[in-house]
């Protein structure tokens, strides 16, 4: 009976949640990029993901140290600041096989990392890049990021007065394949869209809103965890997990929903534009292309297994690592 009880909770590759895991998270109790790390964690271990093809990368900011909080068997890189973009495509270029996980927050991807990120979606560089956005930048002090709507107040940056930039809007017009929002308080929806992401052939966008409860967390901020709870509505009916607190809009997402094709790119825009006009939210998978193709298959990179160009097989020779170190060598 109890090794029935063991086995019912590994996944088809044997591996327990707890492999999915990471370390303990050092930041704000309640902030929202840790209920995102939650939502991975299950999506990964549901989907029975080897921990070992995974890389995990990422750039600046209390939502870049999420990495270190799942997967701890996997390898990973922190990038500097908005540059993560640029080290998956190279990672990727390196890796083909690897499945590539990126986690980055609004300031690092919409501000100085937004010439990588087009890049990245224009090359389709196959992997979940999830954008952990709370309107502020978190970790120097909640500054307002370009994500942050224009008229917000938060509490050290006084009020916005800039035009915001929706990530979703500006993934599509680069020709991103998959494009979806999820809110940090709905973790099962948020879990659900995570592993749509997780099985597409292509750069899939996650934007989730992620209340920053040190900065961000007052009713004068659009993404406090209450506004975006008022101004959600769900699209996907599979992802519609009624709560409580969720009540007040179950018969919106009924009629989105009979209406509402995610395979349809004007459709899609014009979500996005009413979104705009009426400042509200949809969390789902808001476009999927069912043609994407990625970068290795546009380039027809050879089909290395993960990992498989091991390190002995790199090692420098002896008189190799002396002829480079001379020529760098200043004296
Ligand atoms: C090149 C460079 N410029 C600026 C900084 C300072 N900096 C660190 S994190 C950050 C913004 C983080 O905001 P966001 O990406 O939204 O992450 P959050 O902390 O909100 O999760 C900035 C401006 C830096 N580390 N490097
Ligand atoms: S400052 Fe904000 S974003 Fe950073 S850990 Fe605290 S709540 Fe999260
Ligand atoms: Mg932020």
């Amino acid at each position: 009976m109890s090794s029935n009880v063991k086995l019912s909770k590994e996944n088809t590759l044997g591996l327990l949640k707890k492999d999915y895991q990471g370390l303990a998270s050092t930041l704000c109790k309640g902030c929202g990029h840790d209920s995102v790390t939650q939502a991975l964690v299950s999506a990964l271990y549901e989907l029975s993901f080897n921990p070992k093809d995974i890389i995990k990368l990422s750039g600046i900011g209390c939502s870049s140290k999420t990495t270190n909080y799942f997967l701890n068997q996997s390898f990973g890189f922190n990038a500097v600041h908005g540059r993560m973009s640029s080290m998956a495509t190279g990672v990727h270029l390196a890796q083909p096989q690897a499945k590539i996980i990126g986690v980055s927050g609004d300031g690092d991807t919409a501000s100085i990392g937004l010439g990588g990120f087009l890049h990245l979606i224009r090359r389709n560089v196959p992997m979940l890049y999830i954008i952990e956005n709370n309107g502020v930048y978190g970790l120097t002090k909640g500054q307002f990021s370009a994500t942050s709507l224009k008229g917000d107040k938060a509490k050290s940056a006084g009020t916005q007065v800039f035009e915001e930039l929706d990530l979703l809007d500006i993934s599509l017009s680069a020709g991103c394949g998959f494009v979806a929002r999820g809110f940090a308080g709905n973790s099962i929806e948020l879990k659900n869209i995570l592993k749509d992401a997780l099985n597409f052939k292509g750069t899939a966008v996650v934007d989730v809103i992620s209340p920053c409860v040190a900065y961000g967390n007052i009713d004068e901020f659009s993404k406090s965890y209450t506004n975006t709870q008022i101004k959600n509505k769900a699209l996907n009916e599979p992802y519609k997990t009624i709560t409580k607190s969720d009540l007040h809009f179950e018969a919106k997402s009924l009629e989105v929903k009979e209406s509402y094709d995610n395979t349809n790119l004007h459709k899609a825009r014009e979500l996005l534009i009413k979104e705009k006009l009426t400042k509200t939210l949809h969390t789902g998978v808001i476009f999927e292309s069912k043609t994407s193709v990625p970068l290795n298959e546009k380039l027809n990179l050879n089909s290395l297994d993960a990992f498989s160009n091991k390190p002995q097989k790199q090692k420098l020779s002896e008189e190799s690592l002396k002829k480079i170190t001379s020529e760098w060598s200043l004296f």
